[in-house]
């Protein structure tokens, strides 16, 4: 490229920064301006925490424990606490009624009069922090519904208003979504400002490529075990094409390559104790990240249910969730859906299973 030659760059909103396309997209209405407001102050928030995790070890022992453990019994690390006092204090800025997050047993109030309620996982995959890996925050909108703090949480995701996640990797980026397809915001490290650099991401429907931790297979279901099974034969299976496997161990950073490049993620209910429910916290993680994939084209569900039809019954509710590319979810949905196919669609499946001894 010569100096003459100006850079290809896509059309508007290409660079327009988070405030201006929430500006553009509120217009006059004041329900969205509300919602507005409230993304504007987790903008703030999350790039506070990406300055912090930018750090290191630099601000402290970021991922030590505390010694305290969230409303879960999860040990707490400084940032889960930190990440969560930043949001906590932006939300107070803005027409917040309700706080709800994965570090707060109980739903907070912020403000009596404000109309929005935002749930939050402050800090997804701090086991990761101190080996510097990406970590991400999730978060959720709903409707306040006045005098009720819980009743305003415990809802479908798909009575949402908007959603999203913000991963602290090797650049900061966040993936919004206010019910009208999703976009791709990136923190410019010059103004410290979040711009639009993708509009309408799509999830490609087919996909080679699955997340799961492998190291819980001998405590799945059948279904799940025999849509693994499926993916390792490879070209010599029912699939007859070859997977590739990749395992974060932070949801945001296993979703945003999801939505990068397509692929399935899978935490499942299995027979260990306490995973009954799979690991997952509907309110604060499957939610959100099932309206982002929804809006993208994708699918999320809990095996047999779409997640965004399902209402938690406490704040803290843990779901099985997979999600991903349609073609995917499908496929998985079927294998829940109706057992008996297992055996159509993996004559190996009970005898040749790699994971199998
Ligand atoms: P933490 O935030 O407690 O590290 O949990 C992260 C997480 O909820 C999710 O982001 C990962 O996909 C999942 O847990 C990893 O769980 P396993 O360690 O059981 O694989």
């Amino acid at each position: 490229m010569t100096d003459q030659q100006p850079l290809a760059r896509p059309s508007a909103p290409w660079m327009l920064s988070l405030d201006a396309w929430l500006a553009d997209w509120a217009g006059t209405d004041s329900s969205r301006a509300a919602v507005a407001r409230t993304l504007s102050q987790v903008g703030q928030a999350c790039r506070d925490i990406a300055h912090v995790v930018a750090q290191g070890p630099l601000a402290g022992a970021l991922g030590d424990a505390t010694g305290a453990a969230n409303a879960d019994g999860d040990a707490q690390t400084t940032l889960d606490v930190r990440a969560n006092d930043l949001l906590r204090d932006a939300l107070a800025q803005a027409p917040v009624a309700y706080f709800a997050s994965e570090e707060e047993e109980t739903v907070q109030t912020l403000a009596e009069d404000g109309t929005i309620a935002v749930a939050v996982d402050p800090l997804d995959g701090s086991s990761n922090i101190r080996v510097d890996v990406s970590v991400g925050t999730i978060f959720s909108l709903y409707p306040a519904k006045p005098g009720d703090p819980t009743g305003s949480l415990l809802r479908p995701g798909r009575e949402q208003l908007a959603a999203g996640y913000v991963i602290y990797g090797p650049h900061t980026a966040l993936v919004l979504t206010v019910g009208a397809g999703v976009d791709l915001f990136v923190l410019d490290p010059r103004d410290d400002t979040f711009k639009c650099v993708k509009q309408g991401l799509a999830i490609p429907p087919t996909t080679s490529e699955f997340a799961i931790n492998a190291s819980n297979y001998r405590f799945w279901a059948t279904p799940v075990r025999a849509f693994v099974d499926d993916c390792l034969e490879g070209t010599e299976g029912p699939r007859q094409k070859n997977f590739n496997m990749r395992w974060i161990a932070s949801m945001v950073a296993d979703a945003h390559r999801i939505f990068t490049r397509g692929g399935v993620f899978l935490y499942p209910a299995d027979s260990r104790p306490g995973y009954a429910k799979g690991r997952l916290r509907l309110l604060y993680e499957a939610a959100p990240i099932a309206l982002l994939t929804e809006q993208a084209g994708g699918g999320a569900t809990d095996g047999m249910e779409p997640i965004l039809d399902l209402a938690p019954d406490h704040l803290h509710a843990r779901i099985p969730l997979i999600f991903g590319s349609r073609e995917k979810i499908d496929r998985i949905a079927k294998y829940h859906a109706d057992p008996s196919l297992v055996q159509d669609v993996s004559p190996l499946f009970r005898e040749r299973g790699l994971f199998r001894k």
